[in-house]
């Protein structure tokens, strides 16, 4: 049998098309329930302004995930799971029924066409970085060297407001 080692990884969650809190919970409940993946923990849901071209405000969160996959095929599954909650790919930045993203893979740097880690804008989005901080304060984020618990305090977080607590 082929395995792959466990890893923590942090992604990001987001939606502003149709019932985001429906689809962003049915989302968790979806990739916990995929094979090699575990929700570890994840954030409250904040109610974010949109960043890029006019659009309805985003729910955004985060969820910490042990995987045994590869960044690949973690990809293609979150990929896979956005299409299957109905996303269409329209401009770049526009609004979406679900957003996946892969933020953090242990401390792996990784620069390929398809995929990038860290995330190469999470160190400027309060929106990403404000729900991470609520689970995963002292992770390091590797390129800059600074845990999630100093980014977020360099971000304008004006636009992020907490709307729902889940536990
Ligand atoms: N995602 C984008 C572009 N802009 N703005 C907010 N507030 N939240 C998002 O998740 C978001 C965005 C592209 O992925
Ligand atoms: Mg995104
Ligand atoms: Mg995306």
């Amino acid at each position: 049998m082929i395995t792959t080692k466990r890893t923590l990884s942090a992604i990001a969650m987001g939606s502003n098309l149709g019932d985001s809190h429906r689809t962003l919970e049915k989302a968790l409940k979806t990739i916990d329930q995929t094979p090699g993946i575990t929700v570890k923990a994840y954030s409250s849901w904040y109610k974010t302004a949109p960043i890029g071209p006019s659009q309805p405000d985003f729910l955004n969160g985060c969820a910490l995930l042990e995987v045994q996959l590869t960044p690949q095929e973690l990809l293609q599954t979150l990929l896979d799971i956005e299409d299957q909650f109905g996303r269409v790919r329209q401009e770049r930045w526009g609004p979406r029924t679900l957003d996946l993203d892969v933020l953090l893979f242990g401390d792996l740097i990784l620069e390929t066409p398809e995929l990038q880690i860290p995330h190469p804008r999470m160190t400027d989005r309060a929106f990403v970085l404000v729900p991470l901080a609520e689970i995963a304060p002292d992770w390091i984020e590797p390129v800059s060297g600074k845990a999630i618990s100093q980014l977020v305090k360099q971000v304008d977080d004006s636009g992020v407001s907490l709307a729902l607590v889940r536990n």
